[in-house]
């Protein structure tokens, strides 16, 4: 039996992707949330200095993506072939552009250029990048890549609420964009991640 331990901030943001997977996949993990004042003790002993790490029998891995792909192949959701592997990719790669350019928002410290940045990614950027991911999975019944369950979309599922409610700071996304809301039910009514999210996941907003 393996040895894992996730290691993550309290909340879901690209953490709750990793737990999610090790559910469906039936694998125990020491769920590690490590608290922000002990975070500057623990991220020089993190891979890049950054979280999600998953740490497989003392091995540490770092890479949300990475990490995902690396479980999603291990659970049989990761492609079937190298055709199928590359549409996850390549969409996963897509829903990393827009998490990555929400973010640059939350990371800027100088209030009138964090407003700037955001007036014009709401204005230029999201109508065209979240109407593109809201008709991919719509095209793909209600997942991210080749119309069925892959690791791509417990990432989104995981990262789904601190994307709306943090990074794109948007209360209207689950009805201007309804199938990535979709996409995050498919995920959480899985019946191994339904009962972990209502037993053994703790409670956070985001
Ligand atoms: N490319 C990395 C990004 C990870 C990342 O941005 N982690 C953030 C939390 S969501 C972090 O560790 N922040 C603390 C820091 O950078 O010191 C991944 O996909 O895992």
């Amino acid at each position: 039996m393996e040895n894992v331990v996730v290691y993550y901030f309290p909340f879901k943001g690209l953490g709750e992707g990793i737990r999610m997977l090790l559910t469906y996949g039936g694998q125990k993990f020491d769920d590690h949330r490590v608290p922000k004042e002990q975070w500057p003790d623990f991220k020089p002993k993190t891979p890049f200095g950054q979280m999600p790490v998953l740490e497989v029998n003392g091995k540490k891995m770092s890479q949300t993506l990475a990490i995902c792909r690396y479980l999603g192949r291990k659970y049989g959701i990761a492609g079937e072939n190298p055709e199928e592997a590359f549409e996850i990719d390549q969409n996963m790669d897509f829903f990393t552009d827009i998490r990555v350019k929400a973010s640059t928002v939350m990371l800027e410290q100088d209030p009138a250029v964090k407003q700037r940045i955001k007036d014009d990614l709401e204005k230029n950027y999201y109508p065209v990048a979240l109407k593109k991911l809201d008709e991919i999975i719509g095209n793909n019944n209600g997942h991210i890549a080749n119309g069925k369950l892959s690791w791509g979309d417990f990432v989104i599922a995981g990262a789904y609420d601190a994307i709306k409610n943090l990074l794109l700071q948007m209360p209207e996304l689950d009805e201007k964009y309804p199938n990535i809301k979709k996409l995050k039910e498919n995920v959480l009514s899985l019946p191994k991640v339904k009962e972990y999210v209502a037993t053994s996941a703790p409670k956070t907003e985001m």
